[in-house]
């Protein structure tokens, strides 16, 4: 068989494949896919809940308020006040983390939610991270809390709020300057907790003036460490759901309670670590979840000579001035708006088919999604390729390019452009359920003109796609890396 000596670069790195072949050795392989894929889909929809907690009146409902962007008289935002004013807990969804629920909790030290009490009545077990908001001065009950959190092995920052008020007051000192006044504050807050030995990142804000000090900072921070910060929660709420404990039934029952898991989770979930039995710790769970955030997606743009693959490409990416122009290129094509994507361009194809159609699918066999570009939608390939990749079980969506020209050469016929359109989207429609290629979407684009035709809608269905087929590549890939090095394993030990 001719071979046409092509292949991707590898899709995570050499760091990832090790560990998870290690940590996956002892699983039987033929799990592997379907199991991983509930897990992934699970950490996908897991909602990770911050709970900001703190003194009464030390300003966590407007510090929500300035997370979420609303002024504390809009719709929707926080109730605050000069009076204890949070008396249940209540949620507000992060703004830029589809992913974060924030949770705006009663305050300590008031005589409903007394500091003695205030831990096991706000039950702390429930939430995932802690914004521990604190105002003046670092009092008592603030290390209550946070030798709680700790006790509890959970992640918090430490948001020291109402600095405007601070300086003001300081401000009428001789030898006053602003930043000798922060670097004090922020030193107090210090000394307490690196005396527990402890190192959380610590924000000194105003929630009236968030232009200014920290707040900007709590934000990027935060949504910088979103993603990782969810792997850990994540694996530790898998660990402990599945721990056995008693006291663990009731944390499964307000998780089933508060919408975080459903029934069927649950029951996935108790199949999956069947599957991975004491595999599965959190250490596991987090290289798997941290390999699937670096795994590179890889999709293929391919077309016959002509057909336009490199300017839908570079359509795609954004560029103006054809940046990506090659047959097979050897270097993919990566955008922000896609992150971990890769695209090629993959031109030519009459020729590589006309050689060898085994060739070509070990060719594709290196790509988990495919852009197929029509021209000529007569002559063209498109049905062989589409059935390749169909035997290969991937996903491809149709794109007649140049639509623009298809349009100016109907132009003598009496039809508006749309009706052209519309019969043109028939016709292809057809064609594709006559050859049993229903599955795909056809998209209509002029790739020098973004804002015209399909191109936009194009982009959107992709960035959606995307991801599904991210967790289903992935766990195949799992797959194929812990099969091949039991494979090599076995070799060996033959030799
Ligand atoms: N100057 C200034 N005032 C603030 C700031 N944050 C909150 N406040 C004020 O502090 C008061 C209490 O704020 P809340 O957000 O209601 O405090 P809370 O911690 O949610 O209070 P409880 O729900 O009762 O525990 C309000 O009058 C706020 O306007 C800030 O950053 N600067
Ligand atoms: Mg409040």
């Amino acid at each position: 068989m001719e071979t046409i000596g092509f292949s991707v670069p590898q899709k995570i790195s050499e760091e990832y494949v090790n560990k998870i072949t290690e940590a996956l050795q002892s699983t039987s392989s033929e799990k592997i896919p379907q199991q991983l894929m509930t897990l992934l889909k699970l950490y996908d929809r897991f909602k990770m809940d911050v709970a900001v907690t703190g003194d009464s009146g030390s300003g966590k409902s407007t510090l929500i308020n300035a997370l979420i962007g609303l002024d504390h008289d809009a719709r929707g935002a926080a109730p605050t006040g000069v009076v204890e004013t949070t008396m249940e807990p209540a949620m507000y969804q992060y703004p830029d983390c589809p992913h974060v629920r924030l949770w705006d909790l009663p305050g300590m030290g008031t005589p409903s939610f007394t500091s003695k009490s205030y831990v096991d009545t706000i039950n702390f077990s429930l939430y995932d991270m802690f914004f521990v908001v604190i105002s003046e001065r670092f009092r008592e009950n603030n290390m209550l809390l946070i030798d709680e959190i700790h006790k509890q092995k959970k992640p918090f920052y430490v948001i020291r709020t109402k600095v405007d008020n601070d300086l003001r007051a300081e401000s009428r000192k001789q030898n006053f300057t602003e930043t000798g006044a922060l670097t004090i504050m922020r030193n107090e807050c210090l000394k307490y907790v690196e005396e527990k030995n402890l190192h959380p990142h610590i924000f000194l804000v105003s929630a009236h003036d968030t232009q200014n000090y920290e707040m900007q900072n709590l934000k990027d921070t935060f949504e910088k460490e979103a993603s990782e910060l969810k792997r850990e929660v994540f694996s530790c709420f898998l660990v402990r759901m599945f721990s056995g404990d008693m006291k663990q039934r009731t944390y499964m029952h307000r998780a089933l309670q508060s919408g975080k898991i459903s029934e069927k989770e649950v029951l996935d979930l108790r199949t999956f670590c069947k599957c991975f039995d004491a595999a599965i710790g959190t250490e596991t769970l987090m290289t798997i979840l941290e390999a699937l955030d670096h795994f590179r997606l890889d999709v293929a743009i391919l077309g016959e000579t002509g057909s336009g693959v490199s300017t839908l490409l570079n359509g795609l990416m954004r560029q103006r001035n054809g940046a990506f122009s090659s047959v097979l290129a050897e270097m993919p094509a990566t955008s922000p708006q896609y992150p971990n994507v890769r695209f090629w361009a993959v031109s030519g194809i009459e020729n590589i088919m006309v050689n060898s159609l085994e060739g070509m699918e070990e060719m594709l066999d290196n790509f988990d999604f495919y852009v197929l570009t029509v021209t000529e939608w007569k002559k063209a390939h498109h049905i062989d390729l589409a059935r390749v990749v169909q035997k290969l079980r991937k996903k491809y969506h149709f794109v007649q390019t140049k639509i623009d020209c298809y349009l100016q050469a109907q132009e003598d016929l009496c039809c508006s452009e749309t009706e052209i359109q519309d019969g043109f989207r028939a016709q292809c429609a057809e064609e594709l359920q006559m050859a049993k290629l229903e599955n795909s979407q056809l998209f209509l684009i002029n790739s020098l003109d973004r804002n015209a035709f399909d191109f936009v809608s194009l982009e959107s269905v992709l960035g959606s796609d995307l991801d599904t087929i991210r967790t289903s590549a992935f766990a195949y890939y799992v797959d194929r890396i812990v099969r091949n090095k039991k494979q090599a394993q076995s070799t060996c030990q033959i030799l």
